[in-house]
């Protein structure tokens, strides 16, 4: 399916007959990213050869055909021929095993599979030069595939394909903030690919390739609409096309589930009243869940926003989030999940908005049903290049908690350039909460959730290396220790390159790339300093919002004698909500992080930096970094072109340089911004900064996407 248009293949195919001669490896086809890692590039001949028996058609299987079982079969079926373009071997050597059916053909079972969850596998190696995927269930045999797939894409052959491979979470999911009418908020990648128009009678097949993608790095849980929800996405009619999405994906492995607006019973229900302790409200959300279950037996659930950023809630009620959660979870009983966002924070509240949360749901553990998951973002505020991790995650030891992180890059240069996510991910995975564990110890027995980075772009993410973010969301969920140079490894040799060299030279690009975007927009535990409402490009300017809490200016406080948030014991003390050992490693500012420094200190401009050098020297030099690193990239990225094909060599290449020209835009209007607060000189030998204030300020982008 993942293959160009007609058109282009024919023409590709006519262009590469014609130069068979003088290019005999050209693709056959234009690559335009559509495959995203599930490119299948061909393998030299002797790989191919080698790689045969254990690819391609003519599987053995010991179990029952089901429809994931013949999944996994075409899979294999499909990379066998686009990898080494042969016919299926006569002596095909890969066995896919229920582990239930091992003793049937004579295998030893694999003990440690024994009490392991669902979707694990285990690749080994057995008798004659055999290859023995086994699981105990079809899906595990479906990911084995994958994984078997991936091995030969990544290195070019089978040796050293043995793997046990378990979930370390239950749900690896993607939040899509797709709307009904096909505008996707903080999309940057083209409009919705849910084509909720045309269903339930008709599928675009991407809707299936887009499982393909999900199910190759484990993804199994899907919202399939924003959290800032419409009511009638519950109507009957929108249930019979989520059925229809539900039956395409349940091979799989994929769940659906569907974000609520808690106001539904009386936006489309017809009663006075949303309250969740109204019987009436709770009996039709009851008949909502037995409506939805008669149609999709294994929903997953509801992902719900309440009382947040004008969303209904039931604190409209007088009640709490837990009677708001708990009512919900009762309708769906057994059967489904309610994930209930801890994002929120309210406007009458003057409390420091990154301690809101905290505040608000700590004191309700215990209180939740056990079908209830509170949804917590990776750091405090929101989605920002960089944040100390969210001190919710180990506060609430009787809540099931998950992550929520964001695929897509709404604070991170939207879909220009390259910023490679996996690092931000790690450091907040790794993070130790000083309550039990490490945030993926917290959350490994839930999940984790990405907000997806998926439009109808031809290459899926806007640019292409941001399939690299939905890929390592995959693959980090299913298992947090993979460091992010792994992946990046794996996803460039299946997306770009096998050759070391280049391959290496790709990987290199990528492992920086999200730290350059933090030097430029916001070093130093800088934050929110994006223009109002799309978050594109710099406004640390702004001051006048009718919310104090969405202003660039109270989030860096700066003033002719200093900058940054004081949120010590002298300021709003945030850090107190942090565990003791966590926070005095954040709370002298001779010694803290300099990532976290203006997070948690408001300094002067003249404070002495470890490196020597004052505060404002250091923001300066940073910013200039940041601006190198992004020119050495484009630069980097030019030379790799003998190793690259031509449409995604010239599309990346755009990409970076338009990313070179935001990060010295953003150097220079933050730069300017602080100049003109403190009247500093720039430090000797920083580049002059080109424009004035006003011609910063002058520019407006009311058109920007996303918003
Ligand atoms: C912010 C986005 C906004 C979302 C909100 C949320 O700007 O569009 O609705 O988060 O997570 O990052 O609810």
């Amino acid at each position: 399916m993942m293959r160009g248009t007609g058109l282009v293949n024919r023409l590709a195919m006519l262009i590469a007959a014609v130069g068979a001669a003088m290019f005999p490896l050209a693709p056959l086809h234009a690559e335009d990213g559509y495959d995203l890692w599930l490119r299948h590039a061909p393998l030299s001949a002797v790989d191919a050869q080698a790689a045969r028996p254990y690819l391609g058609r003519g599987v053995q299987l010991l179990g029952e055909m089901s429809p994931t079982v013949k999944l996994a079969l075409d899979e294999l079926g499909q990379a066998g021929e686009r990898m080494t373009g042969l016919e299926p071997s006569p002596h095909p050597a890969l066995v896919l095993a229920r582990a239930d059916r091992l003793e049937s053909g004579g295998y030893p079972s694999d003990p440690r599979l024994a009490g392991a969850p669902p979707g694990s596998y285990s690749i080994r190696a057995v008798r004659s030069g055999r290859i023995l995927i086994t699981a105990h269930d079809d899906l595990g045999l479906l990911y084995g595939a994958f994984a078997l797939i991936r091995h030969i894409g990544v290195t070019g052959t089978v040796a050293g394909v043995e793997a046990f491979s378990a979930p370390a979470m239950p749900l690896r999911m993607l939040n899509h903030w797709d709307n009904p009418d096909g505008h996707v908020e903080r999309g940057y990648a083209g409009r919705s690919i849910f084509d909720w128009w045309h269903l339930p009678e008709k599928l675009d097949p991407r809707m299936i390739d887009y499982a393909r993608a999900n199910a190759s790095v484990g993804i199994n849980a899907v919202v399939v609409n924003n959290v800032n929800a419409r009511g009638f996405m519950l109507e009957p009619r929108y249930i019979a096309k989520l059925k229809r999405l539900a039956d395409t994906w349940r091979p799989y492995g994929i769940r659906v589930f569907m974000s609520a607006r808690f106001s539904a019973p009386r936006d489309i229900g017809g009663l006075p009243t949303a309250d969740p302790l109204d019987a009436a409200v709770a009996a039709w959300w009851r008949a909502k869940a037995d409506e939805i279950y008669a149609s999709i037996p294994d929903f997953g659930g509801f992902l719900v926003k309440a009382n947040s950023e004008g969303q209904p809630g039931p604190q409209d009620y007088g009640r709490s989030h837990a009677d708001g959660a708990n009512m919900l979870a009762a309708a769906l009983g057994t059967r489904g999940t309610v994930i209930w966002r801890a994002f929120v924070y309210k406007a009458e509240d003057d409390t420091d908005r990154t301690m809101q949360a905290y505040a608000e749901f700590a004191p309700l553990d215990r209180q939740f049903a056990d079908n209830v998951i509170l949804q917590i973002k990776n750091g405090p505020l929101d989605f920002q290049p960089r944040e100390p991790f969210h001190p919710l995650f180990g506060a609430m030891p009787k809540t099931k908690v998950m992550l929520e992180a964001q695929i897509t890059r709404e604070y991170l240069g939207q879909a220009t350039g390259m910023a490679y996510l996996a690092p931000l991910w790690k450091e907040v995975l790794a993070a130790d909460t000083g309550r039990g564990g490490t945030v993926a110890q917290i959350v490994a027995p839930v999940g984790m959730a990405g907000v997806a980075n998926t439009g109808s772009d031809r290459n899926w993410t806007g640019t292409h290396f941001d399939a690299a973010n939905w890929y390592a969301f995959g693959r980090l969920a299913w298992n947090p220790a993979l460091t992010s140079d792994q992946i990046a490894r794996e996803w460039t040799a299946q997306t770009f390159t096998r050759a070391a060299a280049p391959r290496e030279a790709i990987v290199q690009m990528m492992l920086g790339s999200r730290e350059t975007v933090v030097k430029y927009t916001s070093p130093l535990g800088l934050a929110h300093l994006m223009g109002t409402g799309h978050h594109y490009g710099p406004a640390p300017w702004v001051c006048d919002l009718e919310r104090p809490d969405w202003n660039p200016c109270y989030y860096h406080r700066a003033d002719a004698q200093g900058i940054g948030f004081d949120r010590t014991t002298t300021g709003s003390n945030a850090l107190a909500q942090y565990a003791p050992a966590v926070a005095n490693q954040w709370a002298d500012p001779a010694t803290a992080n300099p990532r976290y420094l203006l997070w948690f200190h408001h300094l002067p401009w003249t404070h002495r930096m470890a490196s020597g050098r004052t505060l404002w020297d250091e923001l300066v030099t940073t910013y200039d970094q940041g601006v190198l690193e992004t020119e050495a990239r484009a630069q980097g990225w030019a030379a790799l072109a003998p190793h690259i094909d031509p449409e995604r060599h010239a599309a990346v290449a755009t990409d970076l340089a338009i990313q070179r020209t935001e990060a010295r835009w953003w150097r220079n209007a933050s730069l300017s911004f602080w100049q003109s607060l403190h009247s500093l000189p720039l430090p000797a030998g920083a580049a002059p900064i080109p424009e004035r204030l006003e011609a910063y300020q002058a520019r407006t982008f009311p058109e920007a996407p996303g918003q």
